[in-house]
C-alpha cells in the first residue's frame, strides 16, 4: 500500500459508540481504517461512511490489515466491552503493532484495568490511553465529551484529532489532557455517578410534582420547558421535556405512565459509591440514587410491601397534603430545591475526584473537568460554567458549597428545599436525593456536630480516647465508674 493511501488513526470495535465516533472521526476530515471481530459490522459502517457523505473510511477484516492500514506512529482506538474483551482486542491488534504505536480504550473501564495495561504497553514500548466518552450515540457522531488519561505523548499523537471531534462549546472543545494513570477512566466514571444523582433527583421533582402537585404530563413538560430556559439549563432537563410530551401508541396517556419503574444499570454508579467509601468521601446523594435503583428493582417486593403495610393501616396522605397546597409555588420552591441538591451532589462528585487525585498525584484541573463537561456529555449543564469559574476563582476549593457564588445561591435557596423536603415527607413520597443532598449540606455547615456523643461512646465502650475542644492531648474516661459510682 503507498503512503498516501494510510489512515490517519484506526478504530476497532463497531458497535453503536464505536461506528458512531469512527464516522465522527472521518467526518472532521481524518482519514480512519474501522475494524470488528465480526466482519458484517465492518460492511454496516462502510455503508454508513457512504450514504452519510462519502466520508473517508476504509474497513479492514483482520488486526493485521487493519493495523497495517494506519500510518506510523500509529494509533488505534478500541471500544469494544469493557474487561476480558478489551485483553483479547490489544492482544489481536498488538501483535501488529510497533514501539511508538498507541492503543486508546474509548470503554467505560475499571481505572485499575487501565493501569496495568499501561504498564503491560509499555513493556512493549507501546503508548496507552485510557478515554472516557460520554454523549451516548448521538454525542458520540457529532461531538462527545472525551477524558483522556495515560500516556501524554499518546495525547499529543491524537491532539489535533479529539479536538476537533469533541463537542465544542464557546470556550473550547470538550475535552483535554486529564492526567496520567487511569484518570481519564476514573473521572469518566465519577462523571456517570453524577449523572446517576442527576437523573434520580429529577424524577424525584417529577415525583414530588405529580404526585404532591398533581401535575399532568402535559404542565410537566411544560415546567421542564420553562426551567430549561433558566439556571437548570441542561440536557436532561431538555431530554425530560420531551419523553412527558410522547404519547404512547398502543393506548391512552403518555407512554411514560406505561414504563416499568425498575431502572437498569452498568456498574459505574456502583464503582463510584465503593470508591467514595474507599476514599472516606461522603457521596449520599450518588448513593442515594444507587440504593433507589436497587429499590426499583424490588418492583414485587414493593407491590407486597404497599398492600402488606395498606392491610396494616398505612394511610395515604397525599391527598390531604396535595390539598393545602399552592401549585404555583410548589413548582418554583422544586425547582430551587433541585438546584440546591445538584449543588451539593457535585460537590461530593468534586470531591471524590479531589482524593482520588491526592492518592494517585493526578494533579486534576477541577475547572478543566467542569469545562470539558458544558458539551457533548450526559450532565452537560450551563450550571457548569459557574462550577469552572469557582474552581478557577480558587483551585483549593474545599467544597463547592462554601464559594462564595453558590453559597449565596445555597443560602437564598435553602427555605425552598426545605419546604419541599417537607411536603414530600409528610405526604410519603421519598425523596431520598434532595433528602441525602440537604442532610449533607446541613452536615457539612454546622460548625458543632453530635460526634462528640459517638466518641463519648467509642470511649466506654472501647476505649478508643477522645479529643476537647479546650484542650490539647487524647483523654480517656472511665464513664461507666464516674456514671453509677457518684458518692
Ligand atoms: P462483535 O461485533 O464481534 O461481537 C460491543 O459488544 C463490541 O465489542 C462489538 O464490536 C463486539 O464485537 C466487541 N467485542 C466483544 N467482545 C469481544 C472480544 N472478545 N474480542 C473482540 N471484540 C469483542
Amino acid at each position: 500500500m503507498e503512503a498516501a493511501a494510510l489512515s490517519r488513526i484506526g478504530l476497532a470495535g463497531l458497535a453503536v459508540m464505536g461506528q458512531n465516533l469512527a464516522l465522527n472521526v472521518a467526518e472532521k476530515g481524518f482519514p480512519i481504517s474501522v475494524y470488528n471481530r465480526t466482519t458484517s459490522k465492518v460492511d454496516e459502517t462502510l455503508d454508513r461512511a457512504q450514504t452519510e457523505g462519502q466520508l473517508p473510511l476504509t474497513g479492514h477484516y483482520t488486526p493485521r490489515d487493519f493495523i497495517l492500514s494506519i500510518q506510523k506512529p500509529r494509533s488505534v482506538i478500541i471500544l469494544v466491552k469493557a474487561g476480558a474483551p478489551v485483553d483479547q482486542t490489544i492482544a489481536a491488534l498488538s501483535a501488529h503493532m510497533e514501539p511508538g504505536d498507541t492503543i486508546i480504550d474509548g470503554g467505560n473501564e475499571w481505572y485499575e484495568n487501565t493501569e496495568r495495561r499501561i504498564v503491560e504497553a509499555e513493556n512493549k514500548g507501546l503508548l496507552y490511553l485510557g478515554m472516557g466518552v460520554s454523549g451516548g450515540e448521538e454525542g458520540a457522531r457529532n461531538g462527545p465529551s472525551l477524558m483522556p488519561g495515560g500516556s501524554f505523548q499518546a495525547y499529543n499523537n491524537i491532539k489535533d484529532i479529539v479536538e476537533k471531534v469533541a463537542a465544542q462549546v464557546e470556550d473550547g472543545p470538550c475535552v483535554t489532557y486529564i492526567g496520567t494513570g487511569g484518570s481519564g477512566n476514573f473521572v469518566k466514571m465519577v462523571h456517570n455517578g453524577i449523572e446517576y444523582g442527576d437523573m434520580q433527583l429529577i424524577s424525584e421533582a417529577y415525583d414530588v410534582l405529580k404526585n404532591v402537585g398533581g401535575l399532568s404530563n402535559v404542565e410537566l413538560a411544560e415546567i421542564f420547558d420553562e426551567w430549561n430556559k433558566g439556571e437548570l439549563e441542561s440536557f436532561l432537563v431538555e431530554i425530560t421535556a420531551d419523553i412527558f410530551k410522547v404519547k404512547d401508541e398502543h393506548g391512552e396517556g403518555e407512554l411514560v405512565d406505561k414504563i416499568l419503574d425498575k431502572t437498569g444499570m452498568k456498574g459505574t454508579g456502583k464503582w463510584t459509591v465503593q470508591q467514595a467509601a474507599e476514599l472516606s468521601v461522603a457521596a449520599p446523594t450518588i448513593a442515594a440514587s444507587l440504593d433507589c435503583r436497587y429499590l426499583s428493582g424490588l418492583k414485587d417486593e414493593r407491590e407486597n410491601a404497599e398492600k402488606v403495610l395498606a392491610e396494616a393501616g398505612m394511610k395515604d396522605d397525599v391527598a390531604s397534603v396535595r390539598s393545602g397546597v399552592d401549585k404555583k409555588r410548589l413548582i418554583d420552591d422544586v425547582r430551587q430545591a433541585l438546584y440546591a441538591s445538584k449543588i451539593c451532589s457535585y460537590a461530593q462528585g468534586m470531591n471524590l475526584l479531589r482524593a482520588k487525585s491526592v492518592e494517585k498525584n493526578w494533579n486534576l484541573n477541577f475547572g478543566e473537568l467542569a469545562r470539558i463537561w458544558k458539551g457533548g456529555c450526559i450532565i452537560r449543564a450551563v450550571f457548569l460554567d459557574r462550577i469552572k469559574k469557582a474552581y478557577q476563582r480558587n483551585p483549593n476549593l474545599a467544597s463547592l458549597v462554601v464559594d462564595p457564588e453558590f453559597a449565596k445561591e445555597m443560602v437564598q435557596r435553602q427555605a425552598a428545599w426545605r419546604r419541599v423536603v417537607g411536603l414530600a415527607v409528610s405526604a410519603g413520597i421519598s425523596t431520598p436525593g434532595m433528602c441525602a443532598s440537604l442532610a449533607y449540606f446541613d452536615t457539612y455547615r454546622r460548625g458543632r456536630l453530635p460526634a462528640n456523643l459517638v466518641q463519648a461512646q467509642r470511649d466506654l465502650f472501647g476505649a478508643h480516647t477522645y479529643e476537647r475542644v479546650d484542650r490539647e492531648g487524647v483523654f480517656h474516661t472511665e464513664w461507666t465508674k464516674l456514671a453509677r459510682n457518684k458518692s
